[in-house]
């Protein structure tokens, strides 16, 4: 299925008086405050995100799976639904695979689905955290860590054969995240169980080709529960370093434990130059992947923070990879996805309006009270306008959430799918 830009303008018509009000009131306002409006607002709609291939349908829980019917049950549908949240919002411009799940069956027709959406191809995902059909080996007991050398080797080969997907797609990331950990202390060795990831991750790297990266998710518990291998960022960044310069850690939001100060580590990672992306979503409890911004929005504009003053202050940090990873359990998953690049354009528009260098002055004067004046002036600051603006000027939604439901594209959807249709993944 598929929208023209006709039926995204129409739709458009009903809130355009307001939003010029709106974007000239607020442009006037940063304009005297000596910001760069056109500037802003090129950079939002520079800004893309690319979207999880496997949270296009229904999330569920050990306790249940509620479909939301219409779901795509192909690799085509699902970048056409990827290309449906791209025309609205016009900052989804990248689809993020997992592999086995959606391995393509033919590479030339889903790159010519995927060019004609606008859709780029960003990091592959290996998974050796469930057992394949027919699999010499089970990664029960962990893949890259495992204590059988048969288990590693057919995991680092996963890898490679991940690798050479994405490489036939486009692709220039691999993204390695391992469940391997323990659910009982003395079920691990821990110096082994991290010495064997490490060498595993060495031997997935020589595969890795020269203008490619990968990217290390870390994450403390789930699903074991007593110790993880890849457990936090510290992990990651070392074994980020042993592997070398094309290796960096990916912070997943949700992979921490309660409290912790992710925009402290994503700060740290990039003065260090292995900060490689993000997995945004949110969470109260543990791994929720709930919509980003929708329960810590603050939370999410502190890390935008440091992102923004390590884009410009961290050169020697590569450009990052936006991803998103959530499940949706009781919304529409294109509609959650839509609230989650809102939450995410917002945070970055919020923090390229704070003021670094009066920051930074307050900060050397140790004024404590200036400088969180100076964060929640930018906070406070309704960049809506802005966001509309960077999708009216290529065409989008000035409100996708409000255009995808005048347009009824769940019921079209269902209409061209059914309701029993299942997508692959989480
Ligand atoms: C693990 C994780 C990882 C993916 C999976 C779908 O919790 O965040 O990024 O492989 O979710
Ligand atoms: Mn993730």
């Amino acid at each position: 299925m598929k929208i023209n830009k006709e039926q995204i303008h129409d739709s458009n018509l009903i809130g355009i008086t307001s939003h010029q009000e709106n974007f000239d009131f607020l442009a006037n306002r940063l304009t005297k405050n000596g910001y760069d409006v056109t500037s802003l607002v090129s950079k939002l709609s520079e800004f893309q995100v690319a979207i999880p291939s496997w949270a296009l349908g229904a999330g569920g829980t050990r306790f249940g799976r509620f479909s939301q019917f219409g779901e795509p049950s192909n690799l085509t549908q699902k970048i056409e639904d990827v290309g449906l949240i791209h025309s609205l919002t016009q900052t989804a411009g990248a689809v993020s695979l997992h592999i086995p799940w959606d391995v393509p069956e033919d590479y030339k027709a889903i790159k010519e689905v995927a060019y004609s959406l606008d859709i780029k191809f960003d990091a592959v995902n290996s998974n050796t955290f469930q057992d394949q059909k027919n699999a010499k080996e089970s990664y029960k007991y962990g893949s890259l860590s495992n204590v059988s050398q048969a288990v590693r080797e057919q995991a680092i080969q996963h890898n490679i054969d991940v690798i050479n997907i994405g490489n036939k797609l486009g692709s220039k990331c691999l993204t390695v995240w391992l469940a391997d950990g323990s659910c009982f202390p003395g079920q691990n060795n821990f110096q082994t169980a991290f010495q064997n990831t490490q060498n595993s991750l060495k031997d997935i790297y020589k595969g890795l080709p020269s203008d490619w990266k990968m990217l290390i998710e870390y994450k403390p518990y789930e699903p074991n529960f007593y110790s993880t291998v890849i457990q936090d960022w510290g992990t990651s960044f070392m074994l980020a370093n042993e592997c070398g310069e094309k290796a960096f850690t990916l912070v997943d939001l949700g992979h921490h434990l309660p409290n912790s100060n992710i925009e402290q580590i994503v700060s740290i990672l990039m003065l260090k130059g292995k900060l490689g992306g993000f997995h945004f979503n949110d969470s109260k409890y543990g791994d929720d992947d709930l919509t980003a911004g929708s329960i810590k929005p603050y939370a999410l504009f502190l890390i935008f923070n440091e992102l923004v003053y390590g884009m410009k202050n961290n050169p020697q940090n590569p450009d990052l990879a936006w991803m998103i990873d959530a499940s949706h359990n009781v919304k529409d998953p294109l509609e959650d996805i839509i609230q989650s690049l809102e939450a995410i354009q917002e945070a970055y528009a919020k923090a390229m309006l704070v003021d670094q260098n009066l920051l930074k002055e307050a900060q050397q004067n140790n004024d404590v009270v200036k400088c969180q004046e100076i964060l929640q002036e930018a906070y406070r600051t309704d960049v809506r306008p802005l966001l509309e603006k960077a999708r009216l000027n290529r065409g989008g939604a000035l409100s996708p959430i409000k255009a995808y439901r005048s347009l009824d594209l769940r019921n079209h959807l269902i209409k061209e799918r059914g309701r029993n249709t299942v997508a692959t993944g989480l």
